[in-house]
């Protein structure tokens, strides 16, 4: 009998504090050992000239959730957790909904349902919480939390889903008492209305809008306000896909003062800007492809997030996956019939993208570590969301959750290389250097040079601290 079912050879390891040689020993979905020489394997992998990685988590996407208006997303359980395969992921993080007037337990319960059985790789579920009656402050959301749903998502924009300040004391209390975490979504909900209807007034309605309609400074009240509900109830908050100077500077200062607040940035934030948005020709709604909220926004805020995630404001690198399609009548283009960008679904595809372009941009282009990379992608989304030990990191004991680069792989990204179920990616052309070739989860391989080895339920559905 073989000491180990795999072992991982010849590879360069990297943590969120090391780079090493060394080999990886495998048994029974764990890392049984990492060492100079790992021998007595059932199977071998040739990692030679690769970097070893903690498979990528994705603590922030949107997969098959309700979106309204006959609008459908493009990703169930499976293809979203094939697609975040093939791009070095092993856990993404989606949010269950509670639609207004609904219980919070029953979407979960459904949500965690239509999960069950149809995961490439582990996922751990948020709640996003639109309607914070008694019953749920009171019962649901303490008793979700002891069964292990200890995140959630509240927003401060969108007319189904934005809470009042009042509402978010009410849940940020229950978050303090409970020891679960808050994330939030901070663009002031009354300024983008006023926006939108001036701009709508104006004639101005083309998906290049939906920029003008959340400028920054939209962002960077809603962060501060988020900053001081976190301070006045004395609780930690995690501000979310943070897109450029104005807010991150916010939450520097917040920092700064000492106050518990945490920072996610996504991909969009260091490469699309509002220039994207623009029409291209023969196609006005071209720009909707890139309509995400905040809004991509310009190159001087890449500079600045590149700032905070120098300098440690950021502590994860997220990718807010939230496919639609664009041809068809159930996605990005219905509101052709509406004529204006506040019909379109805000969102845009990049679980699969997400690692390739922080690798590329941040580590081959020399402006962050491979440790930085690790913890930005691997393990602060565990430590933070109640899943180390045992996730985001390599070591004797965890999860045998491994992504295999090649750092000198040059790729284009194209939609035809993608897995995921949009039909189309923002990043189409987009040069990288460094590529996931293989990517195992729990011990499994389950993607090999794009493509998917794995049966839809071999993914666990997790419960956290
Ligand atoms: N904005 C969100 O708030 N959620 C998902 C995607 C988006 O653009
Ligand atoms: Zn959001
Ligand atoms: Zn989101």
């Amino acid at each position: 009998m073989s000491t180990y079912d795999l072992a991982i050879r010849g590879g360069t390891l990297a943590t969120a504090s090391d780079v090493f040689r060394a080999d990886i020993g495998i048994r029974d979905g764990k890392i049984a050992a990492i060492a100079d020489a790992v021998t007595g394997a059932a199977e071998e992998v040739d990692a030679t000239g690769l970097l070893v990685l903690p498979g990528g988590i994705d603590s922030h996407v949107h997969i098959a959730q309700p979106s309204g208006d006959g609008i459908v997303m493009a990703d169930d359980f499976a293809s979203a957790t094939g697609a975040a395969a093939a791009g070095g992921n092993t856990l993404i993080m989606p949010f269950a909904l509670q639609a207004r007037g609904t219980s919070l337990r029953a979407a979960v319960d459904a949500y965690r349902a239509q999960a069950e059985g149809n995961c490439v790789i582990d996922t751990a579920i948020h709640l996003i919480i639109s309607d914070p009656t008694p019953e749920v402050l009171g019962q649901e959301l303490p008793a979700l939390i002891k069964d292990g749903y200890t995140s959630f998502k509240v927003f401060m924009t969108y007319d189904d889903l934005v809470l009042s300040d009042r509402e978010l004391l009410e849940v940020f209390e229950v978050a303090r008492r409970e020891g679960a975490l808050v994330m939030v979504h901070a663009e002031g909900y009354d300024s983008i209305r006023y926006m939108t209807d001036r701009l709508e007034r104006a004639g101005n309605t083309a998906p290049y809008y939906h920029a003008k309609s959340r400028p920054q400074l939209v962002e960077r009240e809603a962060t501060h306000r988020a900053i001081s509900h976190g301070e006045l109830v004395d609780v930690p908050i995690m501000i979310v896909h943070v897109s450029g100077r104005e807010p991150m500077e916010q939450i520097r200062w917040a920092q700064t003062r000492g106050l518990n607040v945490m920072a996610e940035t996504c991909p969009q934030y260091i490469s699309l800007t509002e220039e994207d948005l623009r029409a291209a020709q023969g196609d006005d709604m071209a720009g909707a492809k890139y309509v995400c909220s905040p809004p991509p926004r310009g190159t001087e805020d890449h500079e600045a997030i590149w700032e905070g995630i120098r300098t440690g404001v950021f502590q994860t690198f997220s990718s807010d996956h939230c496919p639609f399609r664009y041809e068809g009548t159930d996605g990005k283009q219905v509101p052709r019939g509406r004529s204006s960008f506040r019909w379109v679904p805000n969102g845009i595809p990049g679980v699969e993208t997400r690692l390739p372009i922080l690798f590329s941009e941040g580590v081959s282009k020399g402006r962050i570590t491979l440790q930085k990379f690790v913890e930005l992608t691997a393990t602060n989304h565990a430590r933070i969301y109640g899943l180390y030990p045992g996730k985001g990191a390599l070591a004797v004991g965890f999860d045998a959750d491994i992504a295999l680069w090649d750092p000198e792989r040059r790729e284009t990204i194209r939609q035809d290389i993608l897995h995921h179920g949009a039909d189309y990616t923002p990043w189409e052309g987009f040069k990288v250097t460094g590529w996931p070739v293989m990517t195992i989860a729990r011990g499994a391989v389950v993607c090999k040079d794009g493509t998917l080895l794995a049966e839809p339920g071999q993914g666990k559905v997790l419960a956290r601290q």
